[in-house]
């Protein structure tokens, strides 16, 4: 007899660390994590931890031997930074890495006779502004508009959105019967601040970077222009969403992938919050020409109107209480005790 089980992969990373915070909360005793790294320390023993390669098919037919995993949070990726400079290897972990747990899903679902939940954490590295006056003029876009990634993290995760809806709607559609299929359902997030844990690689990072060298009393130089303007959400918005649209009935949802947002603000601005709570804060702006463009690239805001209407969206921290009650308390907090 199989266990039953949830599927975390790229346990480790920032959403992975709050994710399983969030599912434990909820009761779940039952959580699978995949990750090359070890989880930290304070999870040990609360989740049956497979330290390993999503692509290691061995590994996840071994997986699946043990396990009757009914839902998968699909959170491993290489960020956008990170990815322009290895971008054959992102398009490998990607892109690839889902379309082998996409089919293992399909497989499991078939199997069960019930559609896996496969939860995927999409960006807004899949929008493309072509400049700086279109987005200006488009700014809080739809999910359908401006869908013209410029880099290879934003080709792949909207590549695998569309991967996700066909093994939803079509797979196997030639078939003499349909099988049984995934559930598969996207979110499309802004950048993510975390008071517990740094982004790597990602060129979002300015933002928690700057906040969490303020705390420590670290000089900051960031690596976009001041009046450079992309959404933000807490760490705990990010989950939340996830947990909402992974229990939302699949009656209610009129699309598979959804943007969902909480505030936007510049860099400068960002840098005034940060100013407010950690008045000795020594930041300095040091554009990089190139990361520039990307950021430049993503829109000011997203339009999460959907997300709304139809399971209730709504995040728990607009600007003002994301810093003053979750962020600088708890990071305060952590470097204090460090
Ligand atoms: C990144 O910067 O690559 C990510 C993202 C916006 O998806 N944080």
């Amino acid at each position: 007899m199989r266990k039953k089980g949830i599927l975390i992969t790229g346990a480790a990373g920032e959403i992975g660390d709050s994710l399983i915070r969030g599912l434990m909360d909820d009761g779940e005793s039952s959580i699978v994590t995949l990750d090359l790294k070890p989880l930290a320390q304070e999870y040990k023993g609360k989740t049956t931890h497979i330290q390993g390669d999503l692509m290691d098919h061995a590994l996840l037919s071994r997986l699946v031997s043990e396990y009757e995993i009914g839902t998968i949070f699909h959170l491993a990726a290489l960020l956008s930074t990170r990815a322009e400079f290895t971008p054959e290897m992102a398009h490998q972990v990607n892109v690839e890495g889902t379309l082998g747990l996409l089919k293992l899903a399909s497989e499991q679902s078939e199997w069960r006779g019930e559609p896996v939940l496969f939860m995927f954490p999409s960006s807004i590295a899949a929008y493309g502004m072509p400049n700086l006056q279109v987005k200006a003029q488009f700014s809080r876009v739809r999910e359908w508009e401006w869908n013209y990634p410029t880099t290879m993290y934003g080709c792949n995760k909207l590549y695998c959105e569309m991967l996700g809806i066909y093994f939803s709607q079509h797979y196997r559609q030639l078939a003499a019967e349909r099988p049984i299929t995934l559930d598969f359902r996207g979110l499309r997030f802004p950048g993510l601040v975390s008071a517990f844990t740094l982004p790597s690689g990602g060129t979002s990072d300015y933002g928690p970077e700057m906040l969490h060298a303020a705390a420590k009393g670290e000089p900051y130089a960031c690596f976009v222009r001041e009046d450079t303007c992309i959404p933000f959400m807490a760490m705990p918005d990010a989950v939340k969403s996830l947990r909402m649209l992974a229990r939302a009935p699949a009656a209610n949802l009129t699309r598979r992938v959804y943007n969902v947002t909480s505030f936007s603000l510049s860099a400068a601005e960002f840098r005034d919050q940060v100013c407010q709570y950690f008045p000795d804060a020594r930041i300095t702006f040091k554009p990089d020409i190139k990361r520039q463009g990307i950021v430049d690239s993503w829109p000011a805001g997203l339009n999460d109107n959907d997300a709304r209407r139809d399971w209730g969206w709504k995040p728990d921290f607009d600007l003002e209480r994301a810093f003053g009650e979750y962020l600088v308390p708890n990071i305060t907090n952590r470097y204090r005790s460090e």
